[in-house]
């Protein structure tokens, strides 16, 4: 079906209000919502709890999309919050890693066991018709149900739900620099015994094509947001090497505390760089709040020793050796344009063997 006949459909049935992360799934559906009543997230949980409040002040049931990928983050609030609270709340829930379809290797799991975790939670839930006609029964019966228990239900949508339109990405900043500059000037600059951890989606896929030895990135495919994490955690016990931590804006926001984690420990050997398009690049471009934050003054704010922010080329050449020549806990933001990564290529070895040789060279063995 098409996107926009079922946005219709759910506004005829009184569903107008949206809150969510992006998924790639429900790219057309996101694009046919991304002029309504709609708040991107940092985080699935804070989705729930924007629906919660959305609901507590208008009587009104929201609707919340995410892939489901995302269910984690969004499992406590579900439990500890709609749930005892009674506040039914409609999901959408895009299914990646669909039994018998082919996906990466970071979906498998999810992919399996998505219905098996909504069951377990007890969230209603049923795989989204892609025939308009019979989408529209289900929502009026999902509706019904929803108001007569006060409790939440979940449509699963499989890969084509929606018919693929032609969504013209909305290029939001256009910057001299492109992720391939940026990770390619990187690359260039830091030393060679250094070790990257990358982000999931398409910074990942650039920095698997562009670098030499792959057994030094570990390529954070799935886990969305908690890449600095990792990467603090190896600087710490690797003092005598330099760990790059390359985010992106949409992973950075999804868990930022940590960053206060991060400078409390200060280690001098991590090296934080964000690669900011201001945009979920990877899964069709939907903004992120980046665009009216200003990350030198947080991360300063946070307490890292030393901040840096680039738009420009001819800046990598400038600032990027400085970057990493600094011998405190330091950060880097480059702004860089949107661009679409389809065609990057995805790592040719599996998560196992991914970690089997980045431990290897890490742990000089
Ligand atoms: C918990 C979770 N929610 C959503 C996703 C889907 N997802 C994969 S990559 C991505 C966008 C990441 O955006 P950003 O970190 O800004 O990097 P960019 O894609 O712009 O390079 C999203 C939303 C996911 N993998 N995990």
């Amino acid at each position: 079906m098409f996107a926009k006949d079922f946005v219709n459909i759910l506004k005829e049935s009184d569903f107008e209000t949206f809150f969510g992360v992006p998924d790639s799934l429900l790219k057309s559906f996101l694009f046919e919502i991304s002029n309504k009543e709609n708040t991107i997230t940092p985080n699935e949980g804070n989705a729930v709890a924007m629906g919660c409040g959305y609901y507590l002040s208008t009587g009104k049931i929201p609707v919340i999309y995410m892939q489901n990928s995302g269910l984690g983050n969004a499992i406590n609030p579900i439990l500890s919050l709609a749930d005892i609270y009674e506040i039914p709340l409609l999901f959408i829930v895009g299914w990646r890693g669909e039994p018998d379809v082919k996906d990466e290797p970071q979906h498998y799991k999810q992919g399996i066991l998505t219905r098996k975790i909504l069951n377990c939670i007890d969230l209603k839930n049923e795989i989204l018709s892609n025939d308009i006609k019979k989408a529209k029964k289900q929502l009026l019966s999902a509706k019904e149900y929803m108001k007569k228990t006060n409790k939440s239900f979940a449509f699963v949508v499989k890969k084509n739900t929606f018919e693929i339109e032609n969504s013209t990405e909305n290029i939001f900043q256009d910057f001299e620099i492109s992720r391939k500059d940026a990770i390619e000037a990187i690359l260039k600059y830091a030393p060679k015994d250094s070790f990257f951890v990358s982000t999931t989606g398409y910074i990942s896929r650039e920095l698997y094509k562009n670098s030499k030895d792959n057994s030094r990135n570990f390529l954070t495919v799935g886990s969305m947001g908690h890449n600095s994490s990792i990467a603090l955690s190896i600087a710490l016990n690797k003092k005598d090497k330099l760990i790059f931590c390359i985010d992106g804006d949409g992973a950075l926001l999804m868990h930022m505390g940590i960053i206060g984690t991060i400078a409390s420990k200060s280690p001098n050997n991590f090296k934080h760089i964000l690669l900011n398009n201001f945009v979920h690049d990877s899964v069709g471009a939907q903004r992120t709040c980046a665009d009216i934050m200003n990350f030198s003054k947080i991360f300063k704010g946070a307490g890292y020793k030393k901040v840096y922010t680039i738009d420009k080329l001819a800046q990598l050449d400038e600032v990027l050796p400085q970057f990493i020549k600094d011998k405190e806990l330091s950060f880097l933001e480059i702004k860089i344009r949107p661009q679409n990564g389809k065609n990057l290529p995805r790592p040719d070895k599996t998560p196992v063997e991914n970690k089997k040789n980045f431990m290897e060279k890490l742990n000089g063995k």
